[in-house]
């Protein structure tokens, strides 16, 4: 694994966590963290003993605050045009199931990268937020796309014209946030939830997921041709004879990842 300064990386049982380490600036997001995330992410959807990947922050105050607004004060279009931006698009192509552990603020470009996560676990003292708008700017990494697309579009409204952050409960009950719990259960639950994804076949794991996410990108018509077509796909697999298989003997079935 490579060497990283703003984030760590752990691996155990078919189990990547991945941490912003910078809690000083409220793992802020510069250009080098997202550029390191992406990085760190890229090598672990290649990794076929990793499963799934948890992205949480460290520290208890934040997920991450946003990005790092005293890098970008004094940016131009061109020079944002050839920040790295490309890193959100190497982070959204991650085929592996990723769960985000929300343990506190997730904020611009916080709450937007935990929207491109498949799951978000937050602990109660969690706020989720677009106060980009009181900076003089807009979300810029997905937020008006992906929460128009969760929670609608009064909802979205609200929170981009306003900046004001939600509460974990909030969003939990608007269907967001999957669960809430306190803040010491956080990562242990998230493992929990990450130990049942990674124990699955892992084609299948990663197919589903991107029939899901198409889901948000074509009509129902093309979506379900792409459903169909991965369900095919997948008895090509030697995990789905041997799931089959398994369930016919009576047995735990012995998934190898092919
Ligand atoms: N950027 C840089 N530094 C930050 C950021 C940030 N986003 N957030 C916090 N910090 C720093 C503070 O400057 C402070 O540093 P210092 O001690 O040197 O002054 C330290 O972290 C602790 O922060 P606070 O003292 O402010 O802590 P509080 O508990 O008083 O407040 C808040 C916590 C409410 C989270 C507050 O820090 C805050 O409002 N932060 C900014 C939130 C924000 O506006 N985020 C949106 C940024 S814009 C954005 O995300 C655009 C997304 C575009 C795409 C993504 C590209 C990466």
């Amino acid at each position: 694994m490579a060497e990283y300064t703003y984030i760590l990386v752990e691996q155990a049982e078919r189990i990547a966590t991945v941490t912003l380490n910078r809690p000083r600036e409220l793992n802020a997001l510069s250009f080098q963290v997202v550029d390191e995330l992406a990085a760190a992410l890229e090598t672990l959807d290649h990794d076929e003993t990793v499963g799934c990947i948890i992205l949480t922050g460290a520290g208890e105050k934040a997920f991450a605050a946003g990005a790092d607004i005293k890098e970008m004060a004094d940016k131009t279009p061109v020079s944002m045009l050839n920040g790295g931006f490309d890193a959100w698009s190497r982070i959204r192509k991650v085929r592996t199931p990723l769960i985000a552990a929300v343990n506190g603020y997730a904020l611009g470009g916080g709450c937007e990268l935990a929207l491109h996560c498949d799951i978000i676990i937050a602990s109660e003292n969690a706020r989720f937020g677009q106060p980009e708008i009181g900076i003089g700017v807009i979300p810029g990494a997905g937020g008006t796309q992906r929460l128009a697309r969760v929670l609608g579009k009064y909802r979205t409204m609200e929170m981009v014209l306003t900046g004001s952050p939600v509460s974990a409960q909030e969003l939990a009950d608007l269907g967001m946030v999957n669960h809430v719990v306190a803040q010491a259960d956080l990562l242990p639950e998230a493992r929990k939830l990450a130990q049942k994804i990674a124990a699955q076949p892992a084609v299948a794991a990663q197919l589903a997921k991107e029939s899901v996410l198409a889901a948000f990108e074509t009509s129902l018509e093309e979506g379900l041709e792409h459903e169909r077509k991965n369900f095919f796909l997948l008895f090509a697999t030697e995990d789905m004879r041997e799931g089959m298989r398994a369930f016919i003997e009576k047995r735990k079935p012995d998934f190898k990842g092919r």
